[in-house]
């Protein structure tokens, strides 16, 4: 059986993350392909809830140690994603380790290389889809909500480090366009991705 794609979104804040990752879900389920939504932070773990209280500001955790909380909860995901992967279900992803390393490295002292180190060996995404949205774009959507990173000095910091980890296999999406137009060109790219064979699932980093 052919095995499942492991497809990742990432993209700074009010890019239509979440939007996109549900809308593509819902169109493979309609063409009667195997797909499910997973995100990260993963709040519903103990990791995750521990996560969650951070974002919301009522609890602080160490910068280092949040950033191994965050990968940790990629880390206990992973046997649930390939069975799932091996069992034919594509996988949409809303974040992956690429936002884990652009929010942590945008604090002071901790660098771009020790932020990847705890990822390094999590399932190596099949395809990467960035969407880039300019900053004009995302104050039409909406202000900042309340959480701990929604600020707009550590969002340009983040962007910067999205930059930095950019590699040539990503595909970089205009997410300024219209909510249906962004959709369109996602399911081009992603139809491409699922009529090609895939190789076996690699590892991230390595
Ligand atoms: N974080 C971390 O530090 N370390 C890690 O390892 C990981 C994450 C994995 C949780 O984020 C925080 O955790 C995040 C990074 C950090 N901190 N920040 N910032 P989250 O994923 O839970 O954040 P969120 O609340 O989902 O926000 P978001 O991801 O920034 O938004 P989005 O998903 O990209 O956008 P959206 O919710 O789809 O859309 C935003 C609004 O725009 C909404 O009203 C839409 O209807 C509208 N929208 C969407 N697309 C369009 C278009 N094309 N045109 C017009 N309007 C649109
Ligand atoms: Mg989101």
């Amino acid at each position: 059986m052919r095995r499942g794609a492991l497809v990742v979104f990432e993209g700074c804040d009010r890019s239509g993350k979440s939007t996109q990752c549900k809308k593509l879900v819902e169109s493979m389920l309609e063409k009667g392909m195997k797909a499910e939504l997973m995100r990260f932070p993963e709040r519903s773990t103990v990791i995750g809830k521990l996560i969650d209280s951070y974002l919301k500001n009522s609890k602080d955790v160490q910068d280092n140690a949040i950033h191994l909380l965050f990968s940790a909860n990629r880390w206990e995901l992973k046997p649930e994603m390939e069975r799932k992967l091996n069992e034919g279900v594509t996988l949409v992803v809303d974040r992956y380790a690429y936002s884990g390393v652009a929010f942590t490295a945008a604090k002071e002292g901790i660098s771009l290389n020790w932020c990847k180190r705890p990822d390094v060996g999590l399932p190596l995404p099949d395809l990467v889809l960035f969407l880039k949205v300019s900053s004009e774009a995302a104050e039409k959507r909406g202000g900042f909500g309340e959480e701990r990173y929604e600020k707009s000095e550590i969002q340009a910091r983040v962007a910067k480090n999205f930059e930095k980890l950019q590699e040539n296999d990503w595909e970089i999406i205009n997410a300024d366009q219209s909510m249906e137009d962004v959709q369109k060109q996602i399911q081009n790219v992603v139809s491409n991705l699922m009529n090609q064979d895939l190789p076996e699932l690699g590892k991230l980093w390595t």
